[in-house]
């Protein structure tokens, strides 16, 4: 991926916008835990936060850094959420410009739910990132009986489905809720709202990693700064 300084940049700018008082869904992922370390000094000077995690092990972290924790169902609602993406459509001529490819820490099922629920949906991203088409894998999570079938419905769709295998592990990743991921590649998305409706139809598929619409800002961490896309 992209430089560490790069992410520490917008990982650190996005933190920023976390005000007192607020309930902040933290993302998953390396760029994002500069954000998640950044609340977590905020909070040691005071601020007043709740976050809600993605993930294991942004849930993790954030216990490391001493943000006090929530749920969705025990808030009123999301005032923030900060996430990294593995790619992010980066054209203020298209009409997917901050379209998202998520999901390379098989975290996307969680992720989308806390974000789609933020008032407010930062993405964290170093330049690696940016492109003005996705074509990426999408990552898709399935339930473990229905990864044959997902994955026939996938190549109907004109897509090149892998089964996520784990490293350090037998076989293949289960996600945080036990489930399975299909790596799908398409080659170039030219309409990801259309490929993320059908994704989102077939029968076994839990969630996919394209994120058409939902966020709302982009913070682009270069060596010497930040540059903020708004949606
Ligand atoms: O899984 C995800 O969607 C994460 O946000 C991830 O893809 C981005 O991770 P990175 O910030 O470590 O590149």
């Amino acid at each position: 991926g992209g430089s560490d300084a790069a992410k520490r940049q917008a990982g650190e700018r996005a933190a920023e916008a976390v005000e007192d008082g607020f309930v902040v869904g933290l993302g998953t992922g390396s760029t994002t835990a500069y954000a998640i370390e950044a609340i977590g000094r905020a909070v040691d000077d005071g601020l007043d936060v709740r976050g809600i995690p993605t993930s294991f092990q942004s849930r993790q972290l954030a216990l490391e850094v001493g943000i006090p924790l929530t749920d969705l169902d025990a808030v009123d609602g999301v005032d923030l959420a900060i996430d990294g993406a593995d790619q992010v459509v980066d054209d203020a001529d298209t009409a997917t410009d901050g379209a998202l490819i998520k999901g390379g820490g098989a975290a996307h099922a969680r992720e989308k739910l806390v974000d789609a629920a933020a008032d407010r949906f930062v993405v964290v991203a170093d330049p690696s990132k940016l492109t003005d088409r996705l074509d990426r894998s999408v990552p898709v999570e399935v339930l473990p009986d229905a990864h044959t079938v997902v994955a026939d419905r996938v190549r109907e769709l004109g897509g090149e489905p892998t089964l996520r295998d784990a490293e350090r592990k037998d076989g293949p990743v289960v996600t945080d809720n036990g489930n399975l991921v299909l790596d799908c590649a398409f080659g170039p998305i030219g309409d990801p709202d259309d490929l993320a409706t059908r994704l989102s139809r077939i029968p076994g598929v839990v969630e996919h990693g394209l994120f058409v619409g939902l966020a709302d800002a982009t913070y682009v961490g270069t060596d010497d700064g930040v540059e903020v896309r708004t949606y």
